[in-house]
């Protein structure tokens, strides 16, 4: 079983590189973004408090997104493996994440991080923002909160994996190919 976490600052490439391991491994792609942005979409209660902090930058309360995976993993037990991305996003997370997969007779294979800087990070997420319709791309503060939020609560997720052995970081900057075929490359070696 394949369990592999993508981590990285937003806009890093985190899922757009999980399409491509979907196709390629017929794992399951887990985003809690994605997850959040379902709730917000159904207009339900928990979409609506989701959107006042995503929309400000800020991450959702752990309760809720551990909450949301918990849910997942139990509607996808016959599964070959998961991509999780975008999720540990606090060391809190990462240790739920363990605890649930342990429970369940597994565990994370490996985290890679894809490595962007903070320039390239805000040019990709303002481009999208051109056309996503997301309001956490909008604009420069917000993603410049992001980021900051990133650096405060999530780099520390790093280190849970690096003391497990499992911790991996590749460059994010180049072609979405030469990138996938980095991620390939990280797989094999499991
Ligand atoms: P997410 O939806 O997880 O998204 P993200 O960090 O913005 O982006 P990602 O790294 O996936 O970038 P992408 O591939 O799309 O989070 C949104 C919000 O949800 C968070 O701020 C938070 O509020 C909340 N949230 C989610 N999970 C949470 C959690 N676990 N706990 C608490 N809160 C949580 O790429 C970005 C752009 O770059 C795209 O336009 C893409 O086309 C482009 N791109 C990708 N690869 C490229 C490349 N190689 N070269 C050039 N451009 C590239």
């Amino acid at each position: 079983m394949l369990n592999l976490v993508l981590f990285g600052p937003p806009g890093a490439g985190k899922g757009t590189q999980s399409q491509k391991l979907i196709e390629k491994y017929g794992l399951i792609h887990l985003s809690t973004g994605d997850l959040l942005r379902g709730e917000i979409s159904q207009g339900t209660e928990l979409g609506l408090e989701a959107k006042k902090l995503m929309d400000e930058g800020l991450l959702v309360p752990d309760a809720v997104v551990i909450g949301m995976i918990s849910n997942k993993l139990d509607a996808n037990k016959d599964a070959e493996g998961f991509i999780f991305d975008g999720f540990p996003r606090t060391v809190a997370q990462a240790e739920a994440l363990d605890t649930l997969l342990e429970s369940k007779g597994s565990a994370i294979s490996g985290m890679v991080a894809l490595e962007v800087n903070d320039d390239e990070l805000e040019h990709r997420l303002l481009l999208r923002g051109k056309d996503s319709g997301r309001p956490d791309d909008a604009n420069p503060e917000i993603i410049q909160k992001r980021i900051k939020e990133y650096n405060d609560k999530t780099a520390p997720v790093a280190g849970f994996y690096k003391d497990q052995h499992k911790f991996k970081s590749i460059n994010g900057i180049g072609s979405i190919a030469e990138i996938s075929g980095a991620i390939d490359a990280v797989i094999a070696s499991y």
